[in-house]
């Protein structure tokens, strides 16, 4: 403060060479964000990092004053395309593999979901209603841009190839699963693919997307990250780090928020009081979006525009998707309980991303009736298919219970390990051991 008003009165009198010599020894964070020519120091504030002016009027900033941020969308609920340029025309081919990944997703989601109340797998997330977001922006990616996924992402990786019997395999943690059957169902991961496995602590990934996206950035790669995120995530403290973190160094990455209206019971008016998510990018000074995210054209276009700001302007970009969580939360969770069967039916039948993209074929005479019949058999087939073989294949060794997690086994996994086998070698008629690849004559 002293030296501010010390250099204004500086180069009041002129000594405008003097001051600058001063102002460069003193701070350096001066020099480098103000503008310290005479003319302009009276006009505006000083302030090392200010972009403002003077004011006389007392007035609080209110966000009910404002409109919210406007929500990007390229069709309507009828699948119409709303301005004549907007059809990213993407062609019958990625069309309709867009809609069978998509219609694909929520065939494998009603049989996982089953397959948990059933008591064959612990625990299931569905992505029923937010189909759109998931295809929409994986389709407009590079394979090799890094993912860092929250939990309910399950489309985007089956856009990148992840096979049926892959997710099946993971549900049920048996021997093909990638993860050695360490993990809750829905935790998946593929290096292959660059999807980093998934951890449910909600906004980890946040900070740890960031810090690779600068690595990417460093390498010179041409590769950018994205990371998905929930708008009930975007109230934890991580979340708000990631985001000032990759501003502050612009990285490149896409940070994608899945606004469906809900973190579990907690719906969006109670989880924050501002213009939602995209109303903080601003404040962040990041290129932001708010995307209808229950229409893939757009969703599609809004992350392949984010990908261009990453890569030709090294900066992150901010893209709220607005959508809805048509399931439950999980198979943890009653939705009825906190929101009314009503409500949920609008967004089912109203506003759904799948039977939107399919009026948008339909009125192209690439989806009719009988395609569609069609490939309901044929999905439901490939569904069941890896299912039923996914139940029959045997657990991993519970030895990866242990291996594996660091590079070499510390000394407290020993002996843990040691405990167990100890425990087995006793005990071991009690357990369906032979269910335990390599362990049936334990
Ligand atoms: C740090 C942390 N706190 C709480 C939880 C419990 N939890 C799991 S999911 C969830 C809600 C997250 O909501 P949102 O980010 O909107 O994602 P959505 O489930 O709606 O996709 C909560 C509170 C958690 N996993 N991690
Ligand atoms: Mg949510």
């Amino acid at each position: 403060m002293f030296v501010s008003r010390s250099l204004i009165k500086l180069q009041r009198y002129g000594l405008i060479k003097v001051c600058r010599n001063l102002c460069n020894q003193s701070s350096t964070t001066s020099t480098g964000n103000v503008d310290l020519k005479l003319e302009n120091l009276e006009e505006k504030p000083a302030f090392p990092g200010s972009r403002s002016k003077w004011t006389s009027q007392l007035e609080f900033i209110r966000s009910e004053n404002y409109e919210g941020i406007p929500v990007y969308r390229v069709m309507d609920r009828e699948g119409k395309i709303i301005e004549p340029d907007g059809d990213p025309n993407l062609g019958q081919e990625m069309i309709t593999k867009l809609y069978k990944g998509m219609t694909l997703l929520n065939t494998m989601d009603r049989v996982l979901y089953e397959s948990q109340r059933q008591g064959r797998i612990s625990f299931y997330m569905t992505s029923y209603g937010e189909e759109g977001t998931h295809f929409g922006s994986s389709a407009a990616l590079r394979s090799d841009d890094l993912i860092f996924g929250q939990y309910r992402e399950a489309g985007v990786l089956m856009w990148r190839g992840f096979t049926l019997d892959q997710f099946m395999s993971q549900c049920y943690g048996n021997i093909d699963d990638l993860g050695k059957g360490r993990q809750m169902p829905v935790h998946y991961g593929s290096k292959d693919l660059n999807f980093v496995t998934i951890s449910s602590t909600l906004a980890t990934q946040m900070p740890q997307a960031v810090g690779a996206s600068y690595a990417l950035k460093r390498q010179g790669s041409g590769r950018i990250v994205i990371c998905y995120f929930g708008e009930g995530a975007s109230s934890e403290g991580d979340a708000h780090a990631a985001l000032n973190f990759a501003a502050t160094l612009d990285c490149p990455i896409i940070f994608f928020c899945r606004n469906n209206g809900y973190a579990i019971s907690t719906p969006t008016r109670e989880q924050y009081r501002g213009d939602g998510i995209a109303g903080r990018g601003p404040g962040y000074g990041m290129a932001t979006l708010r995307v209808d995210g229950n229409d893939t054209l757009a969703v599609y276009k809004a992350t392949a525009a984010a990908r261009r700001i990453c890569l030709e302007e090294s900066k992150p970009v901010l893209i709220e998707a607005m959508t809805y969580r048509i399931g439950h939360h999980s198979t943890s969770d009653d939705s009825t309980a906190y929101r009314s069967v009503d409500e949920v039916r609008f967004w089912h039948q109203k506003d759904h991303p799948i039977s939107r993209l399919r009026k948008y074929m339909e009125q192209r005479s690439w989806w009719n009736d009988e395609l569609e019949k069609d490939w309901k058999e044929e999905s439901k087939r490939q569904v069941m298919q890896a299912f039923v073989a996914a139940e029959k294949k045997i657990k991993p060794n519970v030895k990866e219970m242990f291996t594996d997690v660091y590079d070499e086994m510390p000394p407290h996994l020993t002996e843990q390990y040691e405990s167990l086998m100890e425990h087995l070698k006793h005990y071991g008629e009690h357990y369906p051991l032979k269910k335990f690849n390599g362990m049936g004559d334990s």
